[in-house]
């Protein structure tokens, strides 16, 4: 007997008390082995009612990022197919990087309720406390040159935008090329690592963290006013399960016509949610910095900025902060 066999008889059952003795009847175990995984699955966070003699009813399932939960109604072919699932992660980047090394499939997915060492590019750190946010890595095998990788990463923020406004009904923008940004302030980083050889990626780990149900003080000074989080756009709780669940669906979406078609395929998307062209921007790429104004999103991702000189400059990689 599994404990996934006494969820899916009291999930299929929300409006009744089932009793122990009928649990332990179907599932051919004793009253007492079907108590104690009661207990293990309400210190999991389901919240189950009743005892051995009401029987026992399911009021309420966590908003935890379990594989169970993640997994149901998911309509992908590979994105959260496997999913590891992790209370506390140093990185879910790095936890994705080991297994991607190991072998796993396309698709894997880690996420953790917490990051102890969040990362974001250049080994800046990011914030990912307890249940507050979508802390998650997925391993891609694209057949792709690695100059091409920083198309995935717009490919993902346009992904992480078409989600957040069609299930919160928000109009978030993309800071090209990685952020999610409302009303100027950050609330959705990508990052995107790869293993390649000079030709041939190996694999990608695309790690996302969206800030979800943070509230100002839950952020370190630092971020107090450069950070948001959707429940504090929204004003209210938002649940994690099926933000992250609606991603997946999406994101393999706009993979997969990237991968059939090419940056074009996912372009005009990505043109739709931005948050960047027709405003004054600082760039800085490498050791070089300049300013001018963002005109355009060139065919193949690249930033197109306008110098003061009337000059355009492309930006493969770079930092840009918008100035107003
Ligand atoms: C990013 O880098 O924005 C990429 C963030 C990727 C995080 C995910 S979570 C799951 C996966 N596992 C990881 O270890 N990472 C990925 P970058 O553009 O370099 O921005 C980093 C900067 O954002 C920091 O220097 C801070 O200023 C700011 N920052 C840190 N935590 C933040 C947060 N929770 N919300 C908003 N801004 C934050």
């Amino acid at each position: 007997m599994s404990r996934e066999q006494i969820l899916d008889i009291l999930e299929q059952n929300r409006e009744r008390h089932i009793s122990g003795a009928d649990l332990s009847r179907t599932l051919g175990v004793s009253r007492s082995a079907v108590w104690k995984q009661i207990e293990t699955l309400r210190a999991q966070g389901y919240d189950i009612v009743g005892g051995h003699n009401q029987g026992y009813l399911l009021e309420r399932a966590p908003d935890l990022l379990y594989p169970r939960e993640l997994q149901k109604g998911l309509h992908t072919r590979s994105f959260g197919r496997q999913v590891y699932h992790l209370r506390s992660a140093g990185s879910t980047n790095q936890v994705a990087q080991d297994l991607a090394r190991q072998g796993c499939p396309e698709g894997t997915l880690v996420v953790a309720e917490e990051q102890t060492a969040g990362r974001g590019r250049w080994q800046r750190p990011w914030h990912s406390p307890p249940e507050a946010g979508i802390w998650m890595s997925l391993v891609l095998r694209p057949q792709l040159a690695p100059y091409r990788v920083p198309q995935v990463t717009l490919v993902a923020g346009a992904s992480c935008a078409r989600t957040i406004n069609e299930q919160l009904g928000l109009r978030t923008g993309i800071k090209w090329p990685n952020d999610i940004v409302y009303d100027g302030r950050k609330l959705c980083g990508i990052l995107v690592e790869m293993e390649a050889a000079p030709e041939q990626v190996h694999f990608l780990v695309v790690g996302i963290g969206i800030n979800v149900n943070q509230q100002p003080d839950d952020f370190p000074p630092e971020l107090a006013d450069r950070a948001t989080s959707l429940s504090m756009i929204a004003g209210r709780p938002v649940p994690r399960v099926p933000l992250a669940r609606r991603l997946l669906e999406l994101f393999e979406e706009d993979y997969d016509r990237f991968c059939r078609s090419g940056f074009t395929a996912v372009r005009e998307q990505w043109l739709a949610c931005q948050a960047t062209i027709g405003s004054a921007v600082q760039v800085q790429a490498g050791r070089e910095e300049f300013s001018g104004v963002a005109c355009g999103l060139d065919e193949d991702g690249s930033l197109l900025v306008r110098l003061h000189d009337g000059q355009i400059r492309r930006c493969i990689v770079g930092e840009v902060t918008l100035l107003r």
